[in-house]
């Protein structure tokens, strides 16, 4: 087992620290302030190409494999974890779908434009009805002549206001549902009965919206099911595969957050003096420093490694994905609460940072399949060996 990291992923690592230092962190309370990621720093993501991390280079896109993308997440997730979310859509579900099932022409008119971040993308799988049963999709799509017409409503769709096209999964055989009743369907947004619903109101990731899509008998040509004709009635399996590959960059934007909550800790445990002298200086505190710098240390072996494993071998890494997913987000929720801890009451206060992160993380452990979806797949994986 080689850790080294290649010297491209390192210099796209210290290119990315650097926005983060730069542009993005002397900026992130104003975003979370303002609920918006101002137009020019978007522009500078584009520029850095980190809407296309994911995408194959001959569609555009930088391709850096899943530990490139797991480290430019990390350290993307030292600041405000809007700025993430706004290319991990076009990076992640919202695009591989179309990677990994889509037709070539598919592949040659929608990978470039979300590669080089000109189109938003977003995945359109959430119903009301339908959160971890994702099977359970109500959203139909019917076939009139050259175009299926989709009717129902998506919710929790991360990007979905922003988004200038949805991968959107829709129920066309009622009786087979997820063996063989559900496709998916790329859909435009000035595709008619097309509409972008209520934004949601969170309890974080400020900076970052989710939003119902309602389609109204949207018309979608026969052209755009992902996959082409053969893939009616297989979109579950996309929806799937699509789930297991985010699972990955979910772990490193869990780990990122983590490293720098314990940054910010250590230096603050440093210099906050009580009973005359740093509570560094404590037991207590120090115990919870070393708690975190341990989780932390665990998550990044079993993240580089699953990583790793993904890109040398070619490994499926369904079963490790999902453990890197329930470890790191869940870690990353105890490191968050013992930051909070050791800043005392200032880590309750939304001068720091810490309150944000504490509040950003706790969705980790929910979207993109909660903690106990994946100990189910987990299981699935283990019982199935
Ligand atoms: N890769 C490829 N195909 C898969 C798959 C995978 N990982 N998992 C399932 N499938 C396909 C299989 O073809 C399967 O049929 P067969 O068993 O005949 O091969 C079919 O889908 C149905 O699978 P399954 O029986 O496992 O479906 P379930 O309804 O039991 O659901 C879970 C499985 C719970 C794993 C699924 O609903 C899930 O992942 N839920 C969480 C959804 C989620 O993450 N939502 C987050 C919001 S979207 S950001």
């Amino acid at each position: 087992m080689d850790f080294t990291i290649p010297e491209n992923l390192k210099l796209m690592v210290e290119t990315v620290r650097r926005f983060v230092k730069q542009d993005l962190e002397p900026v992130s309370q104003q975003v979370e302030e303002e609920d918006f990621i101002p137009e020019e720093l978007v522009r500078k993501m584009r520029e850095l190409g980190l809407f296309g991390l994911s995408i194959p280079q001959e569609y555009g896109g930088l391709d850096i494999g899943a530990l490139g993308e797991c480290l430019v997440y990390e350290e993307l997730s030292k600041t405000n974890a809007c700025f993430r979310t706004r290319i991990g859509t076009n990076n992640g579900i919202g695009s591989q779908g179309i990677v990994m099932d889509g037709t070539k022409e598919q592949k040659e008119k929608y990978l470039p434009r979300i590669a080089s971040g000109e189109w938003t993308s977003c995945f359109a799988l959430s119903e009301p009805e339908a959160g971890s049963d994702a099977a359970n999709i109500q959203t139909t799509a019917e076939l009139k002549g050259d175009h299926w017409a989709l009717n129902g409503l998506k919710h929790f769709i991360t990007n979905g206001d922003v988004a200038d096209m949805a991968v959107v999964f829709a129920v066309t055989d009622r009786k087979k549902r997820a063996r063989g009743g559900i496709t998916a369907f790329i859909v435009e947004k000035t595709f008619p009965g097309f509409y972008v619903g209520a934004i949601e109101r969170k309890m974080g990731m400020r900076g970052s919206h989710t939003s119902e899509l309602i389609f109204d008998n949207c018309l979608v040509p026969k052209e755009n099911v992902v996959g082409g004709e053969p893939n009616v009635g297989r979109g579950f399996a996309t929806a799937m595969k699509t789930l297991d590959k985010g699972r990955l960059t979910m772990g490193a934007c869990a780990l990122g957050a983590a490293q720098k909550l314990l940054e910010l800790s250590v230096g603050y445990a440093k210099q906050r003096v009580q009973f005359g002298k740093p509570i560094a200086e404590f037991q207590a505190i120090q115990f919870m420093l070393a708690d975190m710098a341990t989780q932390i240390y665990a998550s990044r072996q079993m993240l580089y490694h699953a990583a790793w494993l993904r890109d040398t071998k070619g490994t499926s890494v369904i079963k490790e994905a999902s453990m890197v997913k329930v470890y790191c987000t869940e870690m990353a929720n105890r490191v968050a609460d013992m930051a909070v801890q050791v800043f005392g009451g200032m880590g309750y206060m939304k001068d720091l940072p810490v309150e944000r992160f504490y509040r950003d993380l706790r969705l980790t452990r929910i979207y993109e399949g909660t903690s106990e979806i994946q100990r189910l797949v987990i299981a699935r994986e283990l019982l199935k060996e």
